[in-house]
């Protein structure tokens, strides 16, 4: 026997990624409800070999549904994780809305698969920001080896984390370049990403600080560990999928480049890609479609006493969104449902 789930959002980049990952990975899946808005009804998408009509979400009863994948944005899971929950659905949401709430667990599976039995105060789990999940599956085994004192990274984030319109908005720029008539000036973006870089993802905060880069601290502190100080530069660059960091990592105690690099390769969720010479590494290119998050250029940082860096990369769409929010269903299933 086995579950009973809901894709809301399921039109999305991400709720598309959830649905082929359910079916990538066999997750026990009964019944299969996929919503999306008003605007997208009736749209066909795909699960495995078959394929659903989606529903309007306003009109949805979830009672009698296991959990709700949701892929909606804050606004409109302000609006429907309340209901969905109070109907007795365990949603797993992707938007930032719950993250922060202490009522709700925030849940990287390699990292805290454990906090999952906090999710009854609100019947709600939030999966973090992309940028963050895929650092944190790097940062968790360390810690656990060395403990992290301070972190600064500096992420590379492909356009696909502001969703479709920005996707087609970098190819429709590209292609202008080589023919300038069709000048595309800058709409999801506030300058033109095409062979550029935007140190600018989400709004601007008082402290001059971006809301990403406030992201990354505050879920890495709830996921990993609330001592650990953070600080962060997250940056777009002209890539369609796949977010790519550099990461600098400082520790209490000496790590030697080596047995972080063993620690890294043992560690779940993670391939370690690292030799010096010439395509010694990953680059987002290589990360799409893939499960796991890639590491290379691990190397002591010499100028601290205890200090590493390294080079992180992953599907931001997977690992980042959609692969943990269906890691989190397994663990929920697994864990705590109990079914199939
Ligand atoms: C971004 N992390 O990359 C944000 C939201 N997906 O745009």
């Amino acid at each position: 026997m086995g579950y009973r789930v809901v894709v809301a959002g399921a039109t999305g980049n991400v709720g598309r990624e959830m649905l082929n990952i359910l079916a990538e990975r066999q997750f026990p899946v009964d019944e299969l409800a996929v919503l999306a808005s008003r605007r997208s009804l009736g749209t066909e998408v795909t699960f495995g070999d078959k394929t659903l009509k989606t529903q309007d979400i306003e009109q949805f009863d979830f009672s009698g549904w296991d959990m709700a994948l949701f892929a909606i944005g804050s606004d409109a899971t302000k609006k429907y994780a309340p209901i969905a929950a109070a109907a007795g659905c365990v949603v797993i949401d992707n938007s930032s809305l719950y993250r922060y709430d202490p009522d709700v667990p925030l849940i990287v599976p390699e990292c805290n698969a454990d906090a999952i039995h906090g999710y009854s105060k609100k019947n709600i789990i939030a999966n973090p920001n992309c940028s963050t999940a895929q650092m944190v599956v790097a940062l968790k085994p360390l810690h656990d080896r060395a403990k992290i004192k301070r972190v600064v990274v500096s992420t590379y984030q492909s356009v696909s984390g502001s969703g479709k319109d920005a996707m087609d908005e970098l190819w429709e720029q590209t292609k202008a370049v080589y023919n300038p008539v069709n000048d595309v000036p800058p709409k999801v973006y506030t300058k033109e990403i095409a062979f550029n870089v935007i140190p600018h993802i989400d709004v601007f905060m008082d402290d001059g600080s971006t809301k990403e880069e406030w992201k990354m601290v505050a879920e890495t502190k709830k996921i990993v560990d609330k001592d650990i100080k953070v600080t962060a530069t997250c940056v777009r660059v002209p890539v369609f999928v796949g977010h790519s960091e550099s990461i600098n990592i400082e520790f209490e105690d000496f790590l030697d480049e080596d047995e972080a690099r063993d620690i890294l390769r043992q560690a779940p969720g993670i391939m370690v890609i690292d030799k010096r010479e010439d395509g010694g590494y990953v680059t987002p290119k290589e990360c799409v479609g893939d499960f796991a998050t890639f590491i290379s250029r691990i190397r002591q940082d010499s100028t601290v006493e205890n200090g590493i860096n390294l080079w992180c990369v992953s599907d931001n769409l997977r690992k980042g969104a959609a692969l943990n929010a269906v890691q989190i269903a397994e663990t929920l299933g697994r864990e705590v449902l109990k079914k199939g």
